[in-house]
Parts: C-alpha cells; sequence; structure tokens
C-alpha cells in the first residue's frame, strides 16, 4: 500500500498537478512555501503587501527592498540587482517596489532569474504608460454590457457595509500585471453613479484598491446635471452646468482624494453630449476637465461616434474629431478603438492615430470577445493588438485602456483561456514591445505548465502553438479577408449576413458592410468609393487604394472586389474565401486534438472546461463557415472547390 501511494506521489509529481483546481487562482497559483529573507525600509499598507507576496512565494536569493529617487526610473519603475547573492530592489515609489515583487515571481516562475549559481545581473523596468487602465462596461444592477463571466464583481446593493474577498482578489491580479487603474461602470452610464449614495460605494472599492496602486475611474453620463441635479439643459457653456460639475468634482474629491476622473461616452448610440446643444466634443470635454484641473483630475473622451448618415461609418470619427485637433485641455485624453468600426476580429487601424497630433490620444482594446466568440471561443488577443502597434507607435499614446472581461464566475473570465487576454492586456499595457508569443509563455508557465519540469515542455509547446493561431482561426472561419459585420441581430455571436430588420438603421445590418453582388463582395473604400482610404498617411493610403497592392487581409474592407479577383496565392477570391472559411474549421480542430493530449498533464477541471468549450468552437465555425459561403453562393453562383468540406 506504501508503495503504491510513493508510486502515486512521484507520478503526481513528474506529470504536474492533477488536484482539482477552482480556476479562480488565475496566473497567481505560485507554491506558498517559500521561505527568502525580505526587508523592507518601512511598514505601510503598499510594502506590506509585497513583503507577504515575497515571503509566500519567492524562493531565491534574500531580498532588499529600498525606496530610492533614480534618474533612469519613472515614478512606477524599478530596477533588481544581484550582486553577491542578494537582491537589492529599488524604486522611487512603493508601488514601484510591489510590481518588482510581482516581477520577481514572475520571473521565478519563467525559471529564469534569481537562483543563487547565476551571474550578477541587472534588471530596469519602467512602465510605458503612466495610465494601464481597465475600462469595466458593468451597469448598476450588475448585469455587464458585453460581459461573458457572470455579473458584475461590484456588488453595489452590499457595498459599502459588506466587503467581497474579490476586491482585494481583483485588485492583486491587476497590481501583479501591472494595470493601475479602473473605470468600474459602463459608459453608457447611468447618472446615479455620481449620487452620494454611490460615491461612498465607490469610495469602499477605492479604499481596497489604493495599496495595491489602482485608481478608480467613473464614467459619467453628460445629462447628469438634468437627469441626477434637476437643471433644464447640460449645455456645457451654461453657467449652471458648470458650477454643477464644479460642485460635484468637489464632492468626488472630498470622498476619494485619489480619484482618477471621468471616462465619457458621449453623441454615440444614442447618448447625451454636448453636441445636443450645438456645442463641440471639445467644448464638453473641456468643461469636464476644467472641473477635474484642480485635483488633478483627467477626461478620457471616446471618439467612437458613428451615426446613419451617408458618411461611411469608418470614416465618422475621424471626420468629427480630426477637425478638433488643438481644442482640447491638456487634461483630455482622446480614446480610440484599435479600428475605425467596432472591435471586428480583423480590422485595419483608425486613421484617427497619428491624425491630432496636437491632441493626447489613447487606444481602447477589447478584452472581453463581444465579436470573437463570447467565453465560448478560444481566441489569444494579444497577436491582435500587436498587429495594432505595427501600425501605431506605441510612443503616440498617451495611455491605454482594456474592455474588462471580468465576471463573477469562479474562473473570472469564463473560458479558461480568456483569462490570458487579460494578463496580455496588463503585460502589453506595462511593455507594448513585449511579443505576444512571450506573454502567452509566460502565462502558460504560471497557469498550466510547470517550466522547471522537463516532461511539460513538448505539451506546453502545442498549447503554446494553438494560442498563437487562435485569433487568426477565429478571422478564418467568421469574417476572412477584411469581411466584417457579418454578426446576426441583436448579439454579436452568430453570422446573419443576410439579416434584413425592416426599418432598422442601414449601418446596423451585415449587409451595409458586405455589399455582396453578382459582380462581387467587400466595401469600396478607395477613391472609387466612400474614400476613406484618404485618411491613413499617404504610403498606406496609396498601399490600400490599389486593389492590386491592397493586402489579402484587408482586401473586402478596402474594395468591392469581383468575384473571379486573382488573389496573392493565385486563386479567385471565390475560392479563397472558401478555403479561408474552410481553414479556420480546420485549425479549431486541430486545436481540439492538441488539447486532447494535454489531458495528462493538467487538472481535470480546466481540462474538461476547455475540451468542452472547443467542442462548442469547432460546431460554431463549421455554422459560420456554411452560414457565410451558402449565403455568398447566392451572388457569385459558384461552387466551393472539390477539397473543402460542403455543407452537408
Ligand atoms: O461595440 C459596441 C457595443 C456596445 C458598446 C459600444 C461602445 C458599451 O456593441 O455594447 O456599448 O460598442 O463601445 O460604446
Amino acid at each position: 500500500m506504501k508503495k503504491l501511494l510513493s508510486l502515486f506521489l512521484l507520478l503526481s509529481c513528474l506529470l504536474g498537478p492533477v488536484s482539482a483546481e477552482d480556476g479562480s487562482r488565475l496566473w497567481l497559483r505560485q507554491s506558498t512555501d517559500a521561505h527568502a529573507q525580505i526587508t523592507t525600509p518601512r511598514q505601510s499598507p503598499t510594502l506590506n503587501i509585497a513583503v507577504r507576496e515575497l515571503k509566500q512565494a519567492w524562493k531565491g536569493l534574500p531580498v532588499t527592498l529600498v525606496l530610492k529617487k533614480d534618474k533612469q526610473l519613472s515614478s512606477e519603475g524599478f530596477r533588481i540587482r544581484q550582486v553577491n547573492g542578494k537582491l537589492t530592489v529599488t524604486s522611487p515609489s512603493e508601488t514601484g517596489l510591489l510590481y518588482a515583487a510581482y516581477h520577481l515571481i514572475r520571473l521565478q516562475e519563467m525559471q529564469n532569474f534569481g537562483k543563487p549559481s547565476e551571474t550578477d545581473q541587472e534588471i530596469t523596468e519602467n512602465p510605458a504608460y503612466d495610465l494601464r487602465i481597465l475600462n469595466h462596461w458593468d451597469n448598476l444592477d450588475r448585469s455587464i454590457e458585453r460581459g461573458y463571466a457572470g455579473k458584475s464583481l461590484w456588488n453595489w446593493e452590499e457595498l459599502p457595509g459588506t466587503l467581497s474577498d474579490r476586491y482585494e482578489a481583483y485588485a492583486r491580479a491587476n497590481a501583479s500585471i501591472g494595470i493601475n487603474a479602473t473605470v468600474l461602470n459602463n459608459v453608457n452610464a447611468s447618472s446615479k453613479i455620481l449620487s452620494a449614495e454611490y460615491l461612498e460605494k465607490v469610495k469602499a472599492l477605492a479604499d481596497i484598491f489604493r495599496p495595491y496602486g489602482i485608481k478608480v475611474y467613473l464614467s459619467i453620463n453628460f445629462a447628469s446635471p438634468m437627469q441626477l441635479g434637476g437643471l433644464s439643459t447640460a449645455d456645457p457653456l451654461d453657467k449652471d452646468v458648470i458650477a454643477w460639475w464644479k460642485q460635484k468634482a468637489k464632492e468626488i474629491y472630498r470622498t476619494i482624494p485619489d480619484f482618477g476622473g471621468f471616462l465619457v461616452k458621449a453623441n454615440s448610440e444614442g447618448q447625451p453630449g454636448p453636441c445636443d446643444f450645438n456645442r463641440t466634443h471639445a467644448e464638453g470635454a473641456n468643461m469636464l476637465a476644467d472641473a477635474l484641473k484642480p485635483y488633478k483630475g483627467i477626461v478620457m473622451w471616446r471618439a467612437f461616434v458613428y451615426s446613419p448618415t451617408d458618411a461611411d461609418r469608418a470614416k465618422q470619427a475621424y471626420l468629427e474629431f480630426q477637425p478638433l485637433d488643438g481644442q482640447f485641455r491638456d487634461n483630455v485624453i482622446v480614446q480610440i478603438k484599435n479600428g475605425p468600426v467596432d472591435f471586428q476580429p480583423r480590422e485595419p487601424y483608425s486613421p484617427l492615430f497619428g491624425a491630432m497630433p496636437r491632441t493626447p490620444q489613447m487606444v481602447e482594446f477589447q478584452i472581453t470577445q463581444e465579436y470573437l466568440g463570447f467565453s465560448n471561443h478560444l481566441a489569444y488577443l494579444a497577436p491582435m493588438w500587436e498587429e495594432f502597434f505595427d501600425f501605431v507607435k506605441p510612443s503616440s499614446l498617451k495611455a491605454i485602456a482594456g474592455v474588462a472581461n471580468i465576471g463573477t464566475d469562479t474562473n473570472w473570465c469564463g473560458h479558461p483561456f480568456a483569462q490570458a487576454n487579460w494578463y496580455a492586456f496588463g503585460r502589453m499595457a506595462w511593455n507594448p514591445s513585449l511579443t505576444s508569443g512571450t506573454i502567452a509563455e509566460e502565462w502558460l508557465k504560471q497557469t498550466f505548465f510547470d517550466a522547471s519540469n522537463p516532461k511539460h515542455a513538448p505539451i506546453a509547446y502545442e498549447i503554446h502553438n494553438m494560442m498563437m493561431e487562435s485569433r487568426e482561426a477565429v478571422v478564418d472561419y467568421m469574417m476572412p479577408l477584411g469581411l466584417h459585420h457579418l454578426f446576426a441581430w441583436g448579439h454579436h455571436y452568430g453570422p446573419e449576413p443576410w439579416c434584413d430588420v425592416p426599418g432598422a438603421r442601414p449601418d446596423w445590418m451585415p449587409s451595409y458592410y458586405h455589399k455582396a453582388d453578382k459582380q462581387g463582395i467587400g466595401f469600396d473604400r478607395s477613391h472609387t468609393g466612400s474614400n476613406a482610404t484618404a485618411q491613413y498617411p499617404d504610403s498606406l493610403c496609396r498601399l490600400y487604394d490599389d486593389i492590386r497592392t491592397c493586402p489579402d487581409e484587408y482586401l473586402l474592407w478596402f474594395h468591392h472586389a469581383p468575384w473571379q479577383h486573382t488573389m496573392q496565392s493565385g486563386r479567385t477570391l471565390w475560392d479563397e474565401l472558401c478555403y479561408r472559411y474552410d481553414h479556420g474549421v480546420q485549425q479549431v480542430r486541430s486545436f481540439q486534438k492538441k488539447w486532447d493530449l494535454a489531458e495528462n498533464y493538467i487538472d481535470a477541471e480546466r481540462f474538461k472546461d476547455v475540451q468542452s468549450r472547443l467542442k462548442i468552437q469547432a460546431r460554431d465555425a463549421v455554422w459560420w463557415k456554411d452560414a457565410c459561403l451558402l449565403y455568398f453562393q447566392e451572388f457569385s453562383g459558384m461552387r466551393a472547390p472539390y477539397e473543402v468540406e460542403r455543407p452537408i
């Protein structure tokens, strides 16, 4: 019996964790049997956390934390020096030391730092952006717009009296990847969030987040002075409105002295805004910015605007915002979605980036998978964000925001692999030059596989590949070659390219985007069409405008191409479309096979969870392919190539 037991123990050591997992520990799964010596300059809430984390997890050399100014370090930066068998960690701020603690633990999990045998070394880290912020689209009734992982974490009814343990766990997870700010509520904002009652609740959360270096921000409703204050207008130039916001800012900062500022969705999808009063976005943003200025607060003003006019939707943000360049106060940042339409599986970057040289800009990525299969589909998004940074220089941006994918689900994000997107967002916000591959490796080694176990290497390699290919697979089975917005009406999950809702806005219909007809398919945004290509810098404009040079992945974004158009592969457009859809399906099936190989290496709970979601994904991929190809075939009049799996 004893022998059997030790054999079992040996096997479990070799194969890794086989115990039940609750999935809630994210990438912070380190064992807690460490015993290194940690020295700290003083006691404080933040330093106590840093020490606690290191004492629990750090198994390497003794660590001394030192608070010190250093010309090469920004306020949250840090330096780790290994000299004579000791580590000295310096930073100008306590938060910097906390980040260093998490960095050390991460490196330990990666098996590449802090082991006594190694020679002296040094690491210097500075975040690329001062503001690395999550946007929660959480409503006050705890529903989440485009949320697929349960309800909102914020239990407004119980706050501020009852404080869930998850609030601190949330702050810890964010701090561990360098996220330092959060907008708690939906951009489709209720004015109630600014009531005295709710500000007390917000304060309770801010108090929990503060030691972790996280500041709280709120989305505001531009009509709050009317809805909450009883004024007859919300005109940003009206003196009572100005006074109302000034008073509100004072009240907020009295309650939460380090409050970060406002996020605003104005005159977009029915939300109120300055244009309702014939004022510009700049006038609206500046009025709020002036109210927050005395307290160093900022305004993040979204550029996600479009209306059912004749102008191509993809052009509208640029048309409306570019002329306002130079008119915004210096504590306003214009927040722009990565693409010109709306978080599609693939879009070219928004040409508004770089087009307002005198205005601070920030990018908004969507971590939640509104258009990428919710929490059913495995889609690692870092390659998409990396693609964005191929076009937009990180240094041209002031800050970075991500729409959160977090909810009350035990594993936080629904799909176990969706955690990787939260993780990747934080890591890229800290350092946008990290590659998506490196981040995936980091995440896998901290979640599923043990870097110190050579037996894990081959399977970790396969799963890493699966992650890296996953977003492109979604593009292929949903909307290859620059197609976009083929989603079903009402939700954004399945395909409905034929959708036609009488009386609905034309720009909410898939046919507005794909424009399939007997001749071909795609949206002509070249000079012969909407001329959206002209919004791009010259060299890109030329590249995209000419159907002969436009890259395949954007072809149907910029061109209405004939079905017989010759693609870069030499195939006709129709054949290529069929191959791409089919390839997407085959890819998901290959993910299923790869994942099955992981069974003996990871815990049963997460294994089965991912396995069953991949099954759904494979079924959905076939659904997308069949729906789209059968529909487009009505226009092309051609059959799918023989090798392509056809619908039965
Ligand atoms: O993508 C669309 C979503 C809306 C969202 C909007 C926005 C919060 O479908 O749900 O509203 O974008 O970004 O404002």
